[in-house]
């Protein structure tokens, strides 16, 4: 059978007819009648895409019933909108709270029923989305109990979409949001959009770039936002903008921003009382202050907390929120910027408003292929921490490379703190369970953007999908949400299944061999981050590679300990004890930490140079097998994804041998030595790696170029 070419456009909601004849027909049996009453926009859109979704996968349309009439009736609602529910008194739905959801299989009124139950219309919505997936993934309905509910409450996009269309860090196309027909015109990819961050139970994004723009303060962008909020809003999700700290100077003509004075926290509170008269459920702010180049706090001497607390004291009354973001580092300190970022902070800890949260990013530095947890996790015991991940590609491949990002976002919620004993994950101080905090957080900033399929690569969407699961709950693993996605967005082929589910777990540690093995980082091209740059040098130094792999004829690393600057002492024991020492420091992380000679030996039995080099091959030669393995599964999925993915596996390839023989080369220069047997020898000399240049990366503002070189 020829499988008829998709775009991607659906995403995992694609409700297509289940194709096992066999639970088909079980599930037609067990699903013949809807009762789904109440009328809140919520409960429509809920009931519609349950009516949709069952439509589509059933083959048929299965009719509303008033009443339970007959087996197979599912039952959904809440104990106030349904008063089936209320009567089955679930005492399920007391552990839930607000957002989570109860599927049960169920006697009511003497007939088999399936019950979707929840506390609020929202987690209604949930469980629908729930429930479908069961279908989608060809799960059985007998015996159904499911209990669940999120162990995060933010469960946030950041879009870095600027106001003009671009998208920072995007690879996706253009930003969905078009400001300049909103909000007369309302393009109905906004709701599908709505839909599919409901269905991995999202609840907030932020529409707007964290480098921010003023305007979108000012009241005709207002009115935007809510029409854009008004679709949102049925799917539970909250809408949050970015607040650039100097907008009381840029569009309400005040001389100054500071934080203490007067007149600007005034302005910030009548700027707020206007932001919830346009939109009454408004979210809050995020906010990136005094970092790469970001208006903030210290421009007046002040703190980080001075500038969080102001704008969190004007969102308090409407029960708002301020997001302040911990990605801070300057370019006058001299310190490791893996370090700043804790000096600026943790002295901070505990003078926060409790409206008031930090948002963190997973590691020190900036979203690399590998880094350690951000040491501000467990520093900070008195300040709601919130994760913030990228699923946006930025230094993973941009959307040409197929790298699964659930194994990098475990890894590090994970990640042991030991900030009060062992099992103190950066997850339980992210869900607020370490240090008993109401409020708490995830955020991701998305890779989405108008390209047809959303995401670019036709695997780029398992890494929202998986983002999203993972904030509902953490402890998912990899491959369950993997095998959720492969299933709902390709086929339930099991063979189709099991195969690429490896492929897409294996796929993290390969980018991380072919660009940045052994603890190496922020070794990209300057600016656009894309490719390799390890020769980068000569801008501030914070943003060359030289100051983070420190390469020299005896040896490479950057020495963290002790001797060096000592960021390891950012860790608890007994982690900073193994980072410290480099025979026990992880290899995956041995040259964040230390600097070590070329002929070190690892536990391999070989010296670092021969185990670069030989991972750097791996990592060619994992993408190769990706080839390989992709091209097994012809006539498995529709011709055009699989040829959309098998043509990106080319680029990939001929990009892993790039990475590789790019930064071989560069290296090899330091002491000469010769590449072990197995590594395939470079193309070109490294004049011409170095003199690559690439003309209008996507994802970074239009700028001029000033070199004219070699286009690889
Ligand atoms: O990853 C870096 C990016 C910047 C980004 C910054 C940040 C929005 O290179 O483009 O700016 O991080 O997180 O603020």
């Amino acid at each position: 059978m020829v499988l008829k070419n998709e775009d991607g456009y659906e995403l995992w909601l694609r409700y297509h007819l289940v194709d096992d004849a066999e639970l088909l027909a079980v599930y037609r049996q067990q699903i013949r009648e809807i009762v789904f009453p109440g009328d809140s926009p919520t409960l429509r859109v809920a009931r519609g895409e349950l009516q949709c979704g069952l439509e589509g996968l059933l083959g048929h349309e299965v009719m509303l019933s008033e009443s339970v009439t007959e087996d197979g009736a599912i039952v959904c609602g809440t104990p106030e909108s349904s008063a089936k529910i209320l009567e089955q008194k679930l005492v399920d739905l007391d552990t839930v709270g607000d957002e989570g959801y109860v599927i049960s299989q169920q006697v009511v009124d003497w007939h088999q029923t399936i019950i979707i139950a929840a506390n609020s219309d929202k987690g209604v919505l949930y469980g629908v989305f729930a429930f479908l997936r069961l279908l989608q993934t060809q799960q059985s309905l007998d015996g159904l109990h499911i209990v669940s509910a999120p162990k995060v409450k933010l469960r946030m996009l950041n879009h870095w979409d600027n106001l003009d269309g671009t998208i920072e860090r995007g690879f996706a196309g253009h930003s969905l949001w078009d400001w300049h027909k909103l909000p007369h015109y309302i393009d109905p990819r906004y709701t599908d959009y709505a839909r599919a961050c409901a269905s991995i139970g999202l609840n907030a994004t932020v529409l707007t770039n964290v480098n921010a723009n003023a305007l979108i303060l000012t009241e005709p962008y207002l009115h935007k936002v809510a029409a854009l909020a008004d679709v949102l809003r049925p799917y539970g999700l909250q809408v949050y903008l970015t607040a650039r700290f100097s907008a009381p100077m840029e569009i309400g003509g005040l001389s100054t921003a500071d934080p203490l004075d007067a007149d600007v926290a005034a302005w910030w509170k009548a700027k707020v009382d206007q932001i919830y008269s346009i939109l009454p459920d408004f979210g809050g702010f995020v906010v990136k202050a005094n970092s790469e180049g970001q208006p903030g706090p210290h421009d007046y001497g002040r703190i980080h907390a001075d500038g969080a607390n102001m704008l969190a004291d004007a969102l308090e009354p409407h029960g708002g929120i301020c997001i302040w973001r911990a990605f801070v580092y300057d370019a006058d300190v001299q310190e490791d910027r893996a370090k700043q970022a804790n000096s600026q902070l943790v002295p901070q800890d505990g003078t926060f408003k409790a409206n008031a949260l930090l948002q963190v990013k997973n590691g020190p530095i900036d979203f690399q292929p590998r880094e350690p947890y951000h040491p501000l996790f467990g520093a900070m015991p008195k300040t709601p921490l919130m994760l913030e991940v990228q699923i946006t590609q930025e230094y993973l491949g941009n959307a040409t490379h197929l790298v699964y990002l659930a194994p990098m976002f475990k890894e590090t919620l994970d990640a042991d703190t030991y900030v009060k004993g062992p099992g103190s994950t950066v997850a339980k101080v992210v869900d607020g369970s370490l240090d008993g905090h109401d409020i708490s957080g995830m955020a991701a900033v998305t890779n989405i953007g108008d390209d047809r399929n959303w995401c670019g690569h036709p695997f780029a969407a398992a890494n929202w999908y998986a983002y999203g699961r993972l904030t509902w709950d953490y402890t998912l693993s990899s491959e369950q949400i993997a095998d959720e996605w492969l299933r709902m967005t390709f086929s339930n082929d099991e063979d189709f299944v099991d195969t690429i589910i490896q492929m897409m777990i294996d796929s993290r540690e390969s980018v991380v061999k072919y660009m940045m093995p052994l603890g190496l980082h922020h070794i990209f091209a300057e600016g656009h981050h894309y490719g390799p740059g390890p020769w980068v040098d000569g801008i501030r130094p914070d943003w060359t590679a030289v100051y983070y792999h420190q390469a020299d004829a005896e040896g490479v690393g950057f020495d963290r300990t002790a001797s060096g600057t000592d960021a390891v002492s950012l860790y608890n024991p007994p982690y900073r004890d193994q980072l410290a020492n480099v025979d026990t420091c992880p290899e995956n992380l041995l040259l964040w930490f230390h600097h070590v000679s070329w002929d070190h030996v690892l536990k391999s039995g070989r010296t670092l140079w021969d185990e670069m080099c030989l991972m750097y091959q791996e990592g060619v030669n994992e993408v190769r097998q990706m080839q390989q393995t992709w091209e097994t599964l012809e006539g498995k999925i529709d011709a055009a994804r699989y040829m959309h993915v098998k043509k990106l596996l080319v680029v990939q390839e001929r990009e892993a041998r790039w990475w590789r023989d790019a930064c071989l080369t560069y290296f090899q220069a330091f002491h000469g030595k010769p590449l072990p047997e197995g590594v395939e020898p470079a193309e070109h000399d490294l004049d011409y790696y170095e003199n690559i240049v690439h003309y209008y990366v996507p994802g970074i503002p239009e700028r001029r170029f000033d070199k004219i070189g070699t286009h690889s």
